[in-house]
């Protein structure tokens, strides 16, 4: 989970410094014309991971990478396990995805014991244990807490009801974006005394498990008017689940999520979905810009934030074109 602690500007400043990446406390990376490069992806079963994936592939030879990719099929254990042929293989940094935050631990920690640099895209670690500037030069992705607060910000504006009942669907158990989403839009719906969440459970940010998930809450919450999913997939299975149980999603249920693939643009524009919080998987470009600033001896921030716009009814056909 990534903590985000307020401090004054003078102590927020020094700690900044003192966890700034340098080189001194990480793993070099010398500065040359081709790398070796590792990115051991979690999986590829939604448009999300598959779309993040061709952003390296299509990176690769503008960013003089040979590029040896993975995928782990949903194993965080084989994750781990694709994160140790790469270091056998020799590979000069490795980019990675951390399936949970817990699992891949040991893949950061035997990384950095084989001198190789580590950058977390995407998602992160536990980072009360591995930490950015440490153990990895630093965490490339999104404020998941940020996300999950803004989809509570729009469901509290655009809430026409007097009471709303949420039925919440979790990403992946133990993952930093199901945390951190889960807790921005908990603690902030929290706020408003017209919602309760009635239910919340994982999905594991799959479109068929979302489907199935709904329906089961359907059943044992027929009052439901909000439904929160973690990520555009498990969202548009709710709206399937919606559907064949004769609910008119959009109408009499709110459909409130976050990642901004085209079927959830689509959904907008039909009328199905309120929102979605963007959270781009495009990640090749800017991990061969931080790769090079490393090289070039530059100090890494711990965490390279990736800014994130919001989908609605008022822009979602202005952007589904360049949506994935
Ligand atoms: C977010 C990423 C999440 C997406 C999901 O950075 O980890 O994983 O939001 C994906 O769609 O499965």
């Amino acid at each position: 989970m990534k903590r985000r602690i307020l401090l004054s500007s003078a102590a927020a400043f020094g700690i900044a410094l003192a966890g700034m990446a340098s080189a001194s406390d990480l793993p070099p990376l010398e500065q040359k014309d081709s790398y070796t490069v590792g990115f051991a992806q979690m999986e590829s079963n939604n448009p999300w991971r598959i779309a993040e994936t061709k952003s390296f592939h299509d990176t690769a030879e503008s960013c003089g990478w040979n590029l040896i990719a993975t995928d782990a099929a949903g194993s965080a254990a084989k994750q781990v396990a694709d994160v140790d042929s790469m270091i056998a293989q020799g590979i000069d940094v490795l980019f990675l995805p951390p399936r949970e935050e817990k699992p891949l631990l040991p893949a950061v920690m035997k990384a950095r014991a084989a001198g190789i640099p580590t950058f977390l895209v995407d998602r992160s670690v536990d980072e009360s244990v591995a930490k950015p500037g440490e153990h990895f030069v630093s965490f490339l992705g999104s404020d998941f807490i940020d996300q999950g607060e803004r989809a509570a910000d729009w469901l509290a504006a655009n809430f026409k009801g007097e009471k709303g009942v949420i039925v919440e669907l979790e990403g992946t158990t133990g993952s930093s974006p199901a945390n951190d989403r889960k807790k921005g839009f908990d603690d902030r719906i929290a706020q408003d005394d017209r919602f309760e969440i009635v239910a919340s459970q994982t999905g594991d940010f799959a479109r068929d498990l979302g489907r199935q998930v709904m329906e089961t809450l359907l059943q044992a919450h027929p009052d439901v008017n909000v439904v929160y999913a973690h990520n555009d997939e498990m969202a548009i299975g709710a709206i399937q689940a919606l559907e064949l149980a004769g609910r008119k999603p959009g109408e009499d249920i709110l459909v409130v999520s976050i990642d901004g693939t085209r079927d959830a643009l689509q959904a907008i524009i039909d009328g199905k979905m309120g929102v979605t919080v963007e959270s781009s998987p495009f990640f090749g470009p800017l991990a061969c810009e931080v790769m090079k600033r490393y090289a070039a001896g530059e100090e890494i921030e711990p965490w390279v934030q990736v800014k994130d716009r919001i989908f609605t009814a008022d822009n979602a056909a202005d952007h589904i074109d360049e949506a994935y």
